[in-house]
């Protein structure tokens, strides 16, 4: 059973992601022209905001609301603020590559107390409450996986290829983690990657220049599922300042011992 709040945000990312789903099918269809999807993209990504906006305050008028494509409401309760990624996953959206998410986290005071990740082509739902566990599609409940070799590992990342200091950065930790461990993934989206962590698909992940929204869904999901996130310094939980690294806790800690050794 779900509690209510968890229902509210469900309503909401499955809105959107009905609206996403349909214009997806529309950027299938747009991939062979030749001035591209890209501004239909822009669009279907705010209508998804919009929606999760409308439902959410219509639910909870009182809490604020930080969303990626720029809504934002200050609230009233001064406890409790939504964040909104509507669209996790924009560039593969833009490719036809069904590996997208609307996520949302709600956070009260200071802390992200419920979650929900939700692929609408895979219709894969992923909820969290703090101290309820985490769960796909209500039915199973999720936890880490269990490698304790780092040798044995897939590892997934991501590289924003924005020419910022913190893409090169990350290429020579890529260039460090690749060798130590059985294969590396990249999916494009940030909530997705900590998702499947939580499931345990993927043994750990790490990635830096990272929005909150990108992080916040995930950071919930896995460690109700039992598993560890740091940023690169190794402060707990950081949703803040872009670093990601995340697994379980033996993962976690010698992904961290690399990306630590690496300048
Ligand atoms: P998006 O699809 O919502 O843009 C991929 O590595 C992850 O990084 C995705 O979750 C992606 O979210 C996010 N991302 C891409 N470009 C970014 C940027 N310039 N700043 C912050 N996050 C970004
Ligand atoms: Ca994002």
């Amino acid at each position: 059973m779900r509690s209510a709040l968890l229902n509210i945000m469900v309503q909401a990312a499955t809105k959107a992601g009905r609206s996403l789903s349909k214009d997806f099918g529309e950027v299938e269809n747009l991939q062979v022209s030749v001035k591209g999807p890209a501004d239909f993209v822009s669009n279907a990504d705010k209508r998804a905001e919009q929606i999760v906006f409308e439902e959410l305050q219509k639910a909870r008028p009182t809490y604020a609301f930080l969303g990626e494509e720029g809504t934002e409401a200050k609230g009233t309760d001064g406890q409790h603020r939504w964040i909104v990624d509507p669209l996790d996953g924009t560039t593969n959206f833009l490719h036809g590559i069904p590996m997208f998410a609307v996520a949302i986290a709600l956070e009260r005071n200071q802390e992200i107390v419920a979650s929900v990740i939700y692929n609408p082509v895979m219709d894969e739902l992923y909820t969290a409450e703090k101290g309820g566990g985490a769960w796909l599609n209500d039915r199973k409940r999720l936890r880490v996986g269990g490698r304790k070799h780092l040798a044995d590992t897939v590892i997934v990342t991501g590289i924003n290829s924005r020419g910022r200091a913190s893409d090169l950065l990350q290429l020579r930790q890529l260039a460090h983690v690749t060798p130590a461990v059985a294969g590396i993934r990249r999916t494009g989206s940030a909530s997705t990657d900590l998702a499947w962590v939580a499931a345990g698909r993927f043994d750990g992940y790490w990635e830096a220049g990272l929005a909150p929204w990108d992080v916040a869904p995930g950071l919930l999901l896995l460690k109700e599922a039992g598993g560890v996130i740091s940023d690169f310094s190794g402060t707990p939980g950081a949703i803040w300042n872009g670093e990601v690294v995340a697994g379980n806790e033996s993962i976690q800690g010698q992904l961290l011992k690399i990306i630590k050794s690496v300048q």
